[in-house]
């Protein structure tokens, strides 16, 4: 473990390969019964380039005129998120030590191509509680910043099976995803084949 700034924890490899093919199992039964779908940046109404779903009771997505926020149900289905898979919540309480359980649990699938911009995540009503954040598949250039756009930021590699955890004085800071390194060495789990190159799990209380 180590802790990339106060309040940041990386956990190299925390996930081995049996945990991860589990986990892809039970994200790819997730992807059943909430399809992925396509969010979109507030006013412009432009495509994000990674694809998602999510489990938990709430679900973040964004479209043209609502924004980002938090939604009980699918946007295109309009079925409740399935449940938090067990193995999750159990990882949840072991990394954050949080008394609650976590809300919301998004996934994110990026092709070889995706990324994500520097951001915050400030679409929660709870900035106490950390968030914990999962990856499986293809390595990534991961970007690190401080709680201002204009902080200088620090990029390290993000690796199939690492964990993150972000509290305290890390839960405000901007992120984001560079770009997606070559999957050669780490294939999405054979459950998860096919739907993209990488998959990111962000577990976060909201309310
Ligand atoms: C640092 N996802 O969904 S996970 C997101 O790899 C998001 O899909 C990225 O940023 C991904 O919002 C990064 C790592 C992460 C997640 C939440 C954070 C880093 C964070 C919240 C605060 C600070
Ligand atoms: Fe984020």
């Amino acid at each position: 473990m180590a802790e990339i700034v106060p309040g940041a924890f990386h956990f190299p490899g925390f996930l081995d390969a049996a945990a991860q093919e589990r986990l892809a199992q039970e994200i790819a039964a997730v992807i059943e019964q909430a399809p992925l779908f396509v969010s979109r940046m507030p006013k412009s109404g432009l495509p994000m380039s990674v694809r998602m779903t999510n489990c938990g009771p709430l679900g973040w997505m964004s479209d043209r005129d609502r924004g980002y926020r938090y939604e009980p149900r699918h946007p295109e289905t309009g079925a409740l998120w399935p449940p938090i898979p067990k193995m999750l919540l159990d990882i949840w309480d072991e990394l954050t030590r949080y008394p609650k359980p976590p809300e919301a649990c998004l996934v994110n699938v990026y092709s070889n191509d995706a990324k994500m911009g520097l951001h915050q995540d400030r679409d929660e009503a709870d900035f106490e509680a950390p968030i914990l954040s999962l990856s499986l598949g293809a390595d990534c250039r991961f970007r690190f910043g401080g709680p201002k756009r204009s902080d200088k930021t620090v990029g390290f590699t993000l690796s199939s099976g690492d964990a993150l955890v972000f509290g305290g004085p890390a839960r405000l800071c901007f992120h984001g995803v560079d770009r997606i390194l070559p999957p050669i060495l780490t294939p999405l789990p054979a459950p998860l084949a096919g739907q993209g190159a990488r998959v990111n799990l962000t577990l976060r209380r909201v309310t």
